[in-house]
């Protein structure tokens, strides 16, 4: 599937290990073992309509490559530490496993798509030379598998030099993560060859590249036209231009800058760090077309610390969600985000889902459906909701922000639930025709715009700080989609 394709869709991210056992045994997991807990391809495949009835119509799940095992670090339950990457991890089942679970996605209309690493492969050194140096088994590595494929060892020292950042290794002496030499033809050749393969093998209708930043910048376009399908890009930074520049390398990049914000937004007093966060796609290099995909944007993944590790005020919670799903990047949920989990930094963010029974009647499952219902109305009335970018509307008060993306408008805070004095939104006139009623569509209730604030403006007052996504109720359609009936 192309960007294009893509650019509808929401995106529910999960990690294999411990979404779903096959048998939905409840065995115990204690994520600080660092290993695998027992999640399976075929138990997501038992558990897509828990993911398709909150709205989400694709899957990212982790990488399937056979990992090293048994390192100072635990095990590859995250997929991240290729040994083989010509052969999938029997740990999470077999190929025809695998086809299965793709079929199943696409039964349903909804799109897989595969995680992938190139940067690196995982090693667990067998000497120490005597320079300091390791060796390694390097036949073990497949398909590479002589020390020529990867740059000479030197661990990354310097995150401002891209040489260092390209070129050195990531991991430590515990845990080197030997780095593939991208710079020989034919080592490009053969990830190449891979991908196409990889992609056609299991019929992935896009790729979530790791450590991009990783390996040189043109290496990539080769890269993403052998894979053929949409391709998003791990820049992890915060830096928005950077981020941006790889637009010409991938076809779009997780919002990690506007992640950072994010976070400070809402787990802190500076509401302004989102409000300030620049738009990837204003920054994209010139020769990029615009594209309604170019980014993907998100509150958790499996590298952070989750959300509600920072607080346990559900208003503030609900508020953090709603940006991911009302801006320009396509929305991504963060497996267990919906359960309320509450795991700091990796390895506690790798809960296992089924420890939760799936259970559905939990707020933030009613409040990611209502998001997700929402963005899909939005794209359904709006034939210009997807190129259109979001804008910011200046508020009187420093706890409140409004986002707008016509016919969404987003009314966030991050007062909290037991503000004494609860914030207010200026709705500006002219933001919509005078005297149109409105729906705060994840409450399910009325705003009628009544002008009677300064200039016109409607003024809306929060409640126990829950953010309000505001659509016009002649856009509601009885009987499904955003507030039934
Ligand atoms: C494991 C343990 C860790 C332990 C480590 C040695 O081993 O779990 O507790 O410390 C995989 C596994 C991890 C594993 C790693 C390393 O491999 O999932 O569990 O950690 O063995 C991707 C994936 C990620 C994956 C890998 C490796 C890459 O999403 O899951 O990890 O395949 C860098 C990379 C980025 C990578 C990330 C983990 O590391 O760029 O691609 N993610 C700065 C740098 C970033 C750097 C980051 C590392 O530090 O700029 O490039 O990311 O933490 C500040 C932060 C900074 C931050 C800046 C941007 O912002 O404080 O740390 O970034 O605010
Ligand atoms: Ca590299």
């Amino acid at each position: 599937a192309s960007a294009e394709d893509w650019s509808t869709r929401s995106i529910y991210q999960l990690v294999t290990d411990r979404f779903a056992t096959s048998n939905d045994s409840s065995t115990p997991c204690d994520t600080s073992r660092r290993t695998f807990c027992g999640g399976s391809w075929s138990g997501i495949g038992n558990h897509l309509d828990y993911i398709q009835e909150m709205g989400f119509d694709a899957i990212w799940i982790s990488p399937v490559a056979t990992n090293v095992e048994r390192t100072a670090y635990g095990d590859g339950y995250h997929g991240y530490w290729s040994r083989d990457i010509d052969t999938i991890s029997p740990h999470f089942g077999t190929p025809d496993d695998l086809k299965a679970l793709s079929a199943a996605v696409h039964k349903r209309g909804m799109f897989l798509m595969l995680d992938v690493v190139v940067n690196h492969y995982a090693g667990i050194p067998t000497n120490t030379t005597a320079s300091g140096g390791f060796t390694f088994d390097y036949a073990s590595f497949v398909p590479l598998g002589t020390q020529a494929d990867f740059h000479s060892q030197c661990f990354i020292s310097d995150y401002a030099n891209q040489t260092d950042v390209e070129q050195c290794w990531l991991g430590d002496e515990n845990l080197p993560l030997p780095d593939v030499n991208t710079e020989d033809p034919a080592v490009v050749a053969t990830m190449n060859q891979w991908i196409k393969g990889l992609v056609a093998n299991f019929s992935a209708d896009g790729v979530r590249i790791d450590t991009v930043k990783h390996i040189r910048h043109d290496f990539w376009s080769g890269f993403t036209a052998s894979a053929g399908v949409f391709t998003l890009g791990e820049v992890l930074t915060y830096d928005a231009k950077y981020a941006a520049s790889y637009l010409d390398a991938v076809d779009a990049v997780l919002e990690y800058p506007a992640f950072y914000g994010l976070n400070t937004a809402f787990g802190s007093p500076y509401l302004s760090a989102l409000l300030n966060s620049p738009s990837l796609a204003s920054l994209a290099p010139a020769n990029v077309s615009s594209s309604p995909a170019l980014s993907a944007a998100f509150l958790e993944n499996h590298d952070q610390p989750r959300f509600p590790s920072y607080t346990s005020d559900l208003a503030l919670i609900k508020n953090a969600m709603v940006w991911p799903f009302v801006g320009d990047g396509i929305p991504i949920l963060y497996y267990g985000q919906e359960q309320g989990y509450q795991g700091d930094g990796d390895p506690s963010n790798r809960e296992a889902l089924w420890l939760s029974g799936y259970e559905t009647n939990k707020p933030l499952v009613a409040h990611v459906t209502a998001l997700n219902a929402a963005r899909k109305l939005a794209i359904a009335r709006n034939a210009s909701f997807l190129t259109g970018r979001a804008y910011w509307i200046p508020q009187p008060n420093l706890s409140s922000l409004m986002l707008a993306k016509p016919p969404l408008l987003a009314l966030l805070t991050n007062a909290g639930a037991n503000a004494s004095v609860q914030p207010t939104w200026n709705i500006p006139a002219g933001q919509y025709a005078p005297n149109t009623t409105l729906v705060d569509v994840l409450a399910c209730v009325p705003v009628v715009l009544d002008g009677a604030g300064p200039g016109g403006a409607t003024v809306v007052r929060a409640q126990a700080g829950r953010p309000q996504v505001l659509v016009p109720a002649s856009m509601l359609r009885a009987g499904g989609g955003a507030c039934p009936a």
